[in-house]
């Protein structure tokens, strides 16, 4: 039997790793039948929110985005979505990036769909457009490889335009690659394991992690990530992007 005093999660001033095992359920209005687990938010430290939400049989999320920006990713079952003008069926590996201002709704889940939701406060650029509504889906084949490295693919979910301030990327680890180096960087990262395991090393400490497992790096995190196991290791990334560094 597990015991209950122990977790593989912890929080530190520049990371956090959090396991499914100590969610506790948050509400959020607009938000109904469903589970919501707020993962990273400001009181964390954090620029960026990060929340799992798990619809039952007739949830539904319906709202309005204020300030922030809200990029939802299916990573299990299937939603109806409504986003302006726009309807979709989404299953999984399937998204929506919702820009500020905009209406959206899903409705009609399966039993258990999980939507994963990546929130950042949108910061404008003179000279360039409010980024649109944007849908897509998670193909490895659109995944170039990253840095040289075979074992290694990175697929970036939004366009690569200085409106959008924000990026989300899947990264694919095949079993045994590694991060080429340990990145020390300015932008900060929120993300999700969504198959396999691997060992993370943030700030000079290491952690076992694998499929459910959430990961906040504060920027300046050092950070260097190797793929264990038998599948290969895939996490879906947020990371700030684009903007003047003041
Ligand atoms: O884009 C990145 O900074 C990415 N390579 N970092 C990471 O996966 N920890
Ligand atoms: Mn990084």
């Amino acid at each position: 039997m597990e015991i209950s005093a122990l977790t593989r999660s912890v929080v530190k001033r520049n990371h956090a790793i959090i396991a499914p095992d100590g969610y506790i359920n948050s509400v959020v209005p607009g938000w109904t039948n469903c589970t919501v687990n707020v993962i990273i938010n400001e009181q964390l430290g954090a620029r960026l929110a990060q929340t799992l939400v798990t619809l039952r049989a007739g949830g539904q999320l319906t709202g309005q985005t204020q300030a922030s920006q809200i990029f939802f990713f299916v990573v299990e079952g299937q939603c109806e979505v409504s986003v302006g003008s726009q309807d979709r069926t989404l299953t999984p590996g399937q998204y929506v990036y919702v820009p500020v201002g905009q209406h959206y709704r899903f409705q009609n889940p399966i039993e258990g769909t999980q939507l994963l939701t990546f929130h950042k406060v949108y910061e404008p650029l003179e000279g360039h457009a409010t980024p649109a509504v944007f849908f897509g889906e998670r193909d490895l084949a659109k995944a170039p490889v990253y840095m040289n490295d075979e074992a290694l693919r990175i697929q970036e979910l939004l366009p690569n335009e200085l409106g959008f301030d924000m990026a989300v990327n899947i990264f694919t680890y095949r079993t045994g690659g590694h991060l080429p180096m340990v990145e020390t960087h300015i932008m900060e990262h929120g993300l999700m394991y969504l198959q396999g395991q691997a060992i993370y090393m943030l700030d000079n400490e290491w952690y076992p992690v694998r499929k459910g497992d959430s990961i906040w790096m504060a920027p300046y995190c050092q950070q260097w990530a190797t793929a264990m196991g038998q599948e290969d290791s895939v996490y879906i990334y947020y990371k700030n992007v684009n903007r003047f560094p003041t």
